[in-house]
């Protein structure tokens, strides 16, 4: 009989590596799947549950109308004749908090606010900050994303406690001129170096599905894994066709070629949560499953991502308990360290701080 091991490698199978080239991550990619797998699912064990899965909340504070030309998105000014999509000015910071609480109360522990801007303008700073101090004050990490950052824009968000500001790569460098061309992918780039040095968390990733090849896939993720410090989240979205953009009729992603995605992000980024982003809807639970096994760790949840479906409470929840899957809850310590007020951890799903009056079902799932 044939026993498979793991190979043997000079480093230990999870060490935290920024000097990957294309072919060893290609090499790990096209490893027979069950391989794969079984090496991802090595390396999410020795830094993470692998039966907790983070819950993380998106909201469109500011939708549609976006200067910029993405081919993928709903919300670009160029596309909107296809799309029809109207914009909508910047939310009121309460509503945007009362939005959050009901996030909380779902048992989501990272809020997530996005705008449509290349940029934002001096004039929104204020209200962003003040989003970012609200959500904090509930109990929640806080992310926001709105483009392309400024030296002040960086220094603002972090004096408001912001703790990780999401701008995705997208694809490689070399596909990236395709799909966007307002920007490039060294734009991106830097401001992803801004936002590091001011001490905020880095939360990029990409998507699957644009009409990349396999290799492009590669050189994301090795762009990513490049960087002189992981981004602590890695949101792997497949690509929602959006009616009315350019990229509305790319062929459907093979679900096994994305797992091999995310188990390759898992393996390049051995500490970083990895978010099964965008596409859930359309996946199957199988699809899912899968993706968890090699390694995601992350999604979000609720009816909507930004402007498109997400599959909703009521479908994750079953998935969940089909899995044997629980929410991950924050971790109290890192909390600690970012300012972050917790709930007694009875109560991390109504955000109450436990006060005796409380009559919310505690671990919500
Ligand atoms: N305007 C900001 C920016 O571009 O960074 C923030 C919002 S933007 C919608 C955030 C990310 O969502 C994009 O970088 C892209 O990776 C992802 N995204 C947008 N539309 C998508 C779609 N139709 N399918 C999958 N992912 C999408
Ligand atoms: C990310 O990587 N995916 C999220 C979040 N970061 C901002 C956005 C997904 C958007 C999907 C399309 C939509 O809702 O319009
Ligand atoms: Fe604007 Fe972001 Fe959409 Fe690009 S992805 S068009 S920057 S909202």
């Amino acid at each position: 009989m044939n026993v498979h091991v793991l190979p043997m490698t000079a480093a230990p199978i999870d060490a935290v590596r920024h000097d990957w080239t294309r072919a060893e991550a290609q090499a790990i990619h096209d490893l027979p799947f069950n391989d794969l797998l079984f090496r991802a699912a090595t390396v999410q064990r020795l830094h993470f549950d692998p039966n907790k899965v983070q819950l993380a909340r998106l909201l469109s504070i500011k939708t549609g109308g976006c200067a910029e030309d993405c081919g993928y998105c709903s919300q670009s000014a160029h596309h909107a004749s296809g799309t029809g999509l109207k914009a909508s000015k910047l939310m009121e910071v309460e509503r945007v908090l009362n939005e959050a609480r009901k996030a909380k109360a779902q048992g989501a522990t990272r809020y997530c606010m996005g705008a449509a801007w290349r940029s934002p303008k001096s004039r929104d700073m204020d209200s962003v900050v003040a989003m970012v101090e609200g959500v904090k004050a509930l109990g929640m990490e806080t992310c926001m994303t709105l483009g392309m950052l400024s030296d002040d824009d960086v220094v603002k968000l972090k004096d408001a406690g912001l703790d990780y500001y999401n701008h995705n790569i997208d694809t490689s460098e070399r596909y990236y001129s395709e799909i966007i061309k307002t920007r490039t992918f060294a734009d991106r780039l830097d401001t992803l170096s801004r936002v590091r040095e001011a001490g905020i968390k880095v939360c990029s990733g990409g998507i699957v599905g644009l009409g990349e090849t396999i290799e492009d896939r590669i050189d994301m993720l090795v762009t990513l894994a490049n960087l002189e410090q992981h981004p602590e989240s890695v949101p792997i979205n497949m690509l929602i066709p959006i009616p009315g953009t350019p990229l509305e009729n790319r062929k459907k992603v093979d679900p096994i070629a994305f797992v091999r995605i995310i188990a390759l992000a898992r393996i390049m980024m051995p500490t970083s949560f990895v978010r099964l982003s965008a596409g859930r809807t359309e996946m199957s639970e199988e699809t899912q499953a899968l993706c968890f096994f090699a390694g995601a760790n992350s999604i979000f949840c609720g009816e909507t991502l930004l402007t498109a479906d997400n599959p909703g409470e009521d479908k994750d929840q079953a998935l969940f308990n089909k899995l044997g899957i629980e929410p991950m809850a924050l971790d109290t310590d890192a909390a600690a360290d970012a300012g972050i007020e917790t709930a007694p951890s009875e109560h991390a799903g109504c955000g109450c701080s436990g006060t005796s009056s409380c009559q919310t079902a505690t671990s919500a799932r």
